[in-house]
């Protein structure tokens, strides 16, 4: 296993760079000072790429990789990786699905919660030591009850709705196409599904077709007593749109762990009490890197072994 070479793209939790320099010829793309000579002069030895949500495998790199044969991403999100590109060379792809379930639906209720309860803001409150010199805190938005719609119902999206059930919220969803296996009400169209539900999160994949799927005609039918959560990518929303119709109070607030241009967050939010924003944290608690890590190893280690993979991206 130790001629396979691993090129490793940007940092992540040292248990996972152990994991690999145990296993595996790891080179650091983000250590080079000089990525093109680094890569022309590694590049016959690497044969695989361990990129995550935040530097991948571009067509570039792989053009500049002869004999590459995996990209396994440390991210369930597959945005970063030019799949077109691996289906033409036959490069396999792997990435992190199931491990991370939990925390992304578990932070996505809590941005609801802390968007609607304004718990983030009534913080700051406190620690300014307004509670003691204005009183009290002005009424918030109950959460329970609301009804939430959500775009893309996978894995995630059925966790956030799993979860949204037993704060009695109505889950209504909208996708490519129905399920036939879930009783949440359906919408073709992702304008009714804003026009239709309290609270809006995007939890579907950054693609082509999502693009900006939620842009100014989705956040106007949202309204101004919607609120929009987003735990996918930036990307699925059109920023400039939603920072305008929050300081024009087209929309009722945003919960927001993801952006377009991160880690670029559009400073006219800061100000607002109905807009909680995360450094893109979804996944992040030690138990679930850990998963995560244990997933990238396991694949790299079949794939070395010629076994079949643990979870494989169908291309
Ligand atoms: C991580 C993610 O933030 O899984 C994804 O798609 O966005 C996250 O789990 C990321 O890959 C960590 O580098």
């Amino acid at each position: 296993m130790e001629s396979l070479g691993v090129l490793m793209m940007h940092p992540m939790i040292p248990y996972l760079q152990e994991e690999l320099d145990k296993r595996f010829r790891l080179f650091r793309y983000y250590d080079a000072a000089n990525k093109k000579e680094f890569l022309s002069l590694h590049s016959p030895s690497i044969k695989a790429v361990v990129g995550n949500s935040i530097v991948g495998a571009s067509a570039e790199l792989i053009d500049a990789l002869p004999n590459l044969e995996i990209v396994s991403t440390n991210s369930v999100g597959l945005d970063k990786v030019d799949l077109r590109k691996c289906r033409e060379r036959g490069i396999k792809v792997t990435n992190t699905p199931d491990v991370l379930t939990d925390d992304v639906a578990d932070l996505a209720i809590g941005l609801m919660i802390c968007t609607l309860r304004h718990i983030c803001a009534s913080d700051r409150y406190v620690r300014k030591g307004l509670w003691r010199g204005l009183g009290e805190y002005k009424l918030t938005t109950k959460f329970s009850g609301k009804t939430i719609g959500i775009v893309g119902l996978g894995r995630i999206g059925l966790a956030i709705a799993k979860r949204a059930e037993a704060f009695d919220c109505p889950v209504s969803y909208f996708s490519r196409s129905q399920k036939s296996d879930v009783k949440y009400k359906y919408y073709s169209d992702v304008v009714d599904l804003a026009a239709n539900c309290d609270i809006l999160v995007l939890a579907c994949p950054l693609t082509e077709e999502t693009y900006h799927i939620a842009n100014q005609v989705v956040l106007d039918a949202l309204g101004p007593k919607g609120v929009l959560i987003n735990i996918g990518r930036g990307p699925l929303v059109d920023e400039p749109e939603l920072v305008k119709a929050l300081l024009e109070k087209r929309v009722g607030g945003a919960g927001l762990d993801v952006f377009e241009d991160e880690p670029v967050v559009p400073e006219e939010l800061f100000e607002l009490d109905n807009v909680v924003l995360l450094p893109h944290v979804g996944s992040a608690t030690v138990e679930t890197r850990i998963d995560m890590a244990d997933v990238v190893v396991k694949n790299l280690e079949a794939h070395a072994l010629g076994k079949p993979l643990i979870t494989p991206v169908c291309l």
